[in-house]
């Protein structure tokens, strides 16, 4: 069975339906620590922070591998430092021992380019950059890095990484992330109405459509061992934007969309991060290639936002 934590989230509720499309609705166990309003026969209540519930529940129902997406996000987490710090960390700490003790066989973690900061060339940052995360959200994401590195090589756990971009989807909503402008602002934009940006216009910053980075996740996972050179996280990124090159895209869907921008504190974590990101290690070890730029994503984004909200659809 597959486990996932942080089902409800950004990227649980799009990954679950791809996982139990592949591998049977019954053998995908659906967990978060509080309930979604969508009815879900696979679903149990699990807080991650839980070591012994987690356990309990990898061994009741046979776990072969786990997706442990719980965590607080970037501005979220800047909230209470210590609080995303200890929620994060000893949730990871959680699935690697219970997947090492147990019959877990492998395991996936998101990292995120929150782990960059800006001791490096924010144009370019390469595989092997260093490390100065500037948010508890991207301290943990480093720290779980280092402690996948070690469990594979101290116990060989086959645990597996990506630092995720900013993802940008339509199928759910995120919460507490930096990059989370880029999904508000098509939902404003479908329901004809004007859009307030917490980024400055030219705040560029890594993206990736939510379709590539389930993609990218369900390849990573099916490689074979032997090709993963990488075992803290792979670097991974779709494309990148600011919020005013969002705003024209659109613009060529709807034209009269209006943008101000009210830049926050979450403008100093964006311009901690790298503007764009080299990937060419998950390209050369498991074929990753990003199939989304922005006018596609935006095209796809714009339709199926458009459905949901039942206007009429203006673009087919
Ligand atoms: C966040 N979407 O903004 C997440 C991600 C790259 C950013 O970690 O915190």
């Amino acid at each position: 069975k597959i486990l996932v934590t942080g089902a409800n989230g950004q990227l649980g509720s799009v990954l679950i339906p791809h996982l139990r499309s592949l591998y049977g609705e019954e053998n995908v166990l659906a967990t978060d620590i509080r309930k979604s309003d969508q009815p879900d026969a696979h679903f149990e209540l699990l807080n991650a922070s839980d070591e012994r519930a987690l356990s309990a529940l990898i061994r009741r129902n046979r776990v072969t591998q786990v997706y442990h997406l719980a965590a607080i996000l970037s501005a979220k987490g800047e909230e209470n430092p210590l609080s995303t710090w200890s929620v994060n960390t000893s949730t990871f700490f959680n699935v690697l021992e219970a997947s090492r003790c147990a019959e877990v066989r492998k395991v996936f973690f998101p990292s995120s380019i929150a782990v960059f900061g800006t001791n490096i060339d924010r144009e370019l940052a390469g595989q092997q950059a260093p490390l100065l995360p500037s948010t508890a959200y991207g301290m943990s994401k480093a720290a779980s890095e280092n402690w996948s590195h070690y469990y594979y090589n101290r116990y060989g756990l086959d645990i597996r990484s990506v630092r995720y971009p900013g993802i940008v989807g339509y199928q759910s909503m995120p919460g507490g992330g930096t990059t989370d402008y880029a999904v508000d602002i098509y939902h404003k934009a479908v329901r004809g109405e004007a859009f307030s940006c917490f980024l400055e216009a030219g705040t560029t910053l890594p993206m990736i459509y939510m379709d590539d980075a389930i993609t990218a996740t369900l390849q990573l996972m099916e490689a074979p061992a032997a090709r993963l050179k990488v075992r803290t996280s792979y670097n991974l990124a779709g494309m990148s934007f600011s919020p005013a090159e969002i705003a024209t895209e659109i613009r060529k869907f709807i034209p009269n969309f209006e943008i101000q921008y009210a830049p926050d504190f979450r403008q100093q974590i964006a311009e901690s991060w790298p503007k764009r990101i080299d990937d060419a290690e998950a390209r050369a070890d498991w074929g990753w290639k990003p199939h989304y730029d922005l006018a596609l994503m935006t095209r796809d984004m714009i339709q199926h936002l458009e459905a949901k909200y039942h206007r009429e659809p203006v673009h087919q």
